[in-house]
């Protein structure tokens, strides 16, 4: 494959810039023109703003708007979508970094946004780019047919909600009191579920959001579905051997913290070389996953051999 815009270093880099260009404007949206809306607090935006523009690698719009596009199609729809799924991510990020929870002083290489404003208004910021999200999904110019917007706003609450993201982190912090509570460690099995809800649901959301978007028939859509599930996982995996092995400069925060924290990883359960080789199996299954499509899926093909090896 060449260079440039048809690798997927390049999409990613791409798709991006075109997020970060997105998100300045849905976060600069000057609230006196919509009629009846009172404007925005500007402490809050600023908050929104810290902790959504200027970093982060936009993996999971990456993978709605690559889907989709696998899929022939383009355009505004996909990149909403993506931004939408963005803004969840970040409010992820925001929350798990407070004080009550990882309580982390660096994020992306900048300051948290509790650090950066104070707690209070980092709860709000996070709970405004959850609300925001979700407006952003209803939104018309994400497609035009409204049982597609209805699906896909569907199908972003569960995959953020209690039996997703927000569930899986109550499984996480759960997990790092069993010791102190005198009960055994997670098994391998608790630690795969926790980690599918926690991390998985919103990647797996990303790819099946570009397959409702791309409009594919059943098959197909369980095939992107196996794909999306494997890239989560292998992006967990990854997450926890860099939190062994990376260095806080290459991660953008500290490093070193699951093992402190008596956090349920599988390389806490499995070992680091056998989760090395359950990273990569995984990273194989969904690669697997595309054999069906030809070149034009190399990029997402890419993407699960990145997930495996990335170091940031
Ligand atoms: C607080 C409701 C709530 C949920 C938090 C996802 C999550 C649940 C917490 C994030 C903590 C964490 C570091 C999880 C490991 C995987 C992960 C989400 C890493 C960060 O995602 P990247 O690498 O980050 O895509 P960037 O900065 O590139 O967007």
């Amino acid at each position: 494959m060449s260079k440039g815009t048809h690798t997927f270093e390049g999409r990613l880099s791409a798709v991006a810039d075109e997020v970060e260009q997105r998100l300045e404007v849905i976060l600069s949206r000057d609230t006196q023109e919509i009629a009846g809306e009172f404007a925005w607090p500007e402490r809050l935006r600023a908050a929104m703003r810290h902790a959504v523009l200027g970093g982060g690698k936009r993996l999971r719009p990456f993978l709605v708007v690559e889907t989709a596009r696998l899929l022939g199609r383009d355009g505004l729809g996909p990149l909403l979508a993506g931004c939408a799924l963005e803004l969840v991510h970040c409010y992820s990020l925001v929350h798990d970094d407070l004080p009550a929870m990882d309580d982390d002083d660096l994020r992306r290489g900048r300051p948290t946004v509790h650090k950066a404003f104070d707690e209070a208004t980092a709860i709000l910021a996070g709970d405004a780019l959850l609300t925001l999200a979700f407006e952003v999904m209803a939104d018309g110019a994400i497609d035009a047919r409204a049982q597609t917007r209805l699906d896909l706003t569907l199908a972003l609450a569960r995959a953020a909600g209690t039996a997703g993201m927000v569930g899986g982190q109550m499984h996480d912090l759960d997990a790092e009191t069993l010791s102190a509570r005198g009960l055994p460690p997670l098994g391998e099995a608790e630690i795969r579920r926790l980690q599918a809800m926690k991390t998985g649901a919103l990647l797996a959301f990303a790819v099946d959001a570009g397959a409702m978007l791309g409009r594919t028939d059943a098959q197909t859509r369980r095939r992107l579905a196996t794909y999306g599930q494997a890239l989560g996982a292998t992006f967990q995996i990854a997450d926890d051997i860099l939190d062994v092995e990376a260095t806080a400069h290459e991660l953008g925060k500290a490093t070193g913290k699951d093992a402190a924290r008596g956090k349920a990883t599988l390389v806490a359960a499995l070992g680091l070389e056998r989760a090395k080789a359950e990273r990569d199996r995984l990273a194989a299954v969904a690669v697997e996953a595309l054999s069906g499509f030809g070149s034009e899926a190399e990029v997402m093909r890419d993407a699960a051999r990145f997930m495996a090896k990335r170091r940031a």
